[in-house]
C-alpha cells in the first residue's frame, strides 16, 4: 500500500507485560527468523529495521517465575506505550511507512498514538481496521481478566474508566466510529455493550461468512477512502484460524482462512490507503515451528503487494441464466 519510494521502517516492541500467557515478547524475532525482511527486499522495497524496544530485565528477587506482580505489568505497558509512541511518530514525521511488530496488542496504544499525532494535526482523519478474534474494547470495569491486551482501543477511544495512571498520548486520540473490528468472534458482555454504544463497527465471524470477505473489507476500504483517511492495520494473529496460526495465547475457534486472511491484505494493499501496520500476538514459544510466523510473514509481503500475476480481477458479473 506505500507509495513505491516509501521506505518501510520495522520497529519491535518486544513485551508480553499487557498478556498474562509469557512468550509473545519474543515475536518480533520470530518474524524475522521467518524472512520477514527478506520478503519485503524481495519485494524491491526499501526498508529499514530499528530493532527493539523493551524493558531491562527486572531483578530476579522480584521476577519469580510464576508471573510478575499486575503493577509493574502495568508500568511496563505505559512505558513501552510511550517509547513506542514517539519512535513510531519519527518514523511517520519522515514520511516512512511503520511496521510494528509485537508484542502483545497492549502495544497498540502506543502505535496507534503515533499515528493520531501524526495524522490530526495535519487535519488527515485515522481509520482504524482492528482484524482480531476479539474486541480489544475493555475498561477495567468491564474486563474480565485485567489483561491490558484486551484494553487499548478502550483507552485510545477516550473511554472513561481509566485512572489517572493511564494518562498518555493515547488517550481518547481515536473516534470510535472510525474503528472496523474484523473477524471478531469472542467479545465480552459488558464490552459488547460499550462497543454497540460507541458506534464501533463491528464485523465478526458471522457477518464475514453471510456477507464474504470481499464486500466485508471493501466496505472498509470505501469508507476510508471517501473521508481521504490514513488507514491503520492492527492485525492481532489470534484473527486466523488456529488450525492455521496455533502460535498464539489466546486462541478462538472459527477465525480467517488462509486465503480469506490473504485476500484482505492483497485488496488492503490495493485500496492505496494503508499507512500502518501492526502484528501482534504472535507467541513463538506456543508455534508449531515457525508456522505461524511463516502465515504472518506471508501476510505481510501480501500487504506491500505480493502476489501471483499482479491483477487485480476486478468484481464478478452474475449472469443468471433465463
Ligand atoms: N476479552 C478478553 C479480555 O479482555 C481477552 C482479550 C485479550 N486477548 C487478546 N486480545 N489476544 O486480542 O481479557
Ligand atoms: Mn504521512
Ligand atoms: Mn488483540
Ligand atoms: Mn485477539
Amino acid at each position: 500500500s506505500p507509495a513505491r519510494t516509501q521506505r518501510i521502517d520495522i520497529l519491535g516492541i518486544a513485551t508480553a507485560s499487557g498478556a498474562s500467557v509469557r512468550g509473545c515478547g519474543m515475536g518480533p524475532e520470530a518474524l524475522r527468523v521467518a524472512g520477514l525482511l527478506e520478503a519485503l527486499v524481495d519485494l524491491d522495497l526499501a526498508i529499514a529495521d530499528h530493532g527493539d524496544l523493551r524493558r531491562p530485565h527486572p531483578d530476579i528477587s522480584t521476577n519469580p517465575a510464576s508471573a510478575r506482580l499486575p503493577d509493574e505489568r502495568k508500568a511496563d505497558v505505559l512505558d513501552l506505550a510511550a517509547r513506542a509512541s514517539d519512535a513510531g511518530l519519527a518514523i511517520l514525521e519522515a514520511g516512512n511507512f511503520p511496521v510494528f511488530l509485537g508484542g502483545d496488542h497492549s502495544i497498540a496504544m502506543g502505535t496507534l498514538s503515533a499515528v493520531a499525532r501524526h495524522c490530526l494535526p495535519k487535519r488527515k482523519p485515522v481509520h482504524v481496521i482492528w482484524i482480531d478474534a476479539h474486541a480489544d474494547y475493555n475498561t477495567p470495569e468491564t474486563s474480565p481478566s485485567g489483561n491490558l491486551h484486551g484494553m487499548p482501543l478502550a483507552l485510545l477511544c477516550g473511554e472513561k474508566e481509566f485512572d489517572d495512571s493511564f494518562r498518555g498520548e493515547w488517550l481518547g486520540r481515536i473516534d470510535p466510529r472510525n474503528v472496523t473490528i474484523f473477524g471478531a468472534r469472542s467479545i465480552d458482555r459488558d464490552e459488547r455493550r460499550l462497543v454497540q454504544a460507541r458506534g464501533v463497527e463491528v464485523v465478526d465471524m458471522r457477518k464475514i461468512d453471510q456477507i464474504g470477505v470481499v464486500a466485508a473489507i471493501q466496505r472498509v476500504i470505501d469508507k476510508a477512502k471517501a473521508q481521504g483517511a490514513h488507514l491503520h492495520v492492527s492485525f492481532d494473529v489470534d484473527s486466523i484460524d488456529p488450525a492455521i496460526a496455533p502460535g498464539g495465547g489466546t486462541l478462538v475457534p472459527g477465525g480467517l482462512t488462509y486465503r480469506e486472511a490473504h485476500l484482505v491484505m492483497e485488496m488492503l494493499h490495493d485500496s492505496g490507503v494503508v499507512g500502518s501496520l501492526d502484528v501482534v500476538e504472535l507467541n513463538p514459544f506456543l508455534d508449531h515451528g515457525g508456522k505461524t510466523a511463516t502465515v504472518m510473514v506471508d501476510l505481510v509481503a501480501s500487504l506491500f503487494g505480493r502476489s501471483v500475476i499482479g491483477e487485480d480481477p476486478g468484481p464478478v458479473e452474475f449472469v443468471t441464466e433465463a
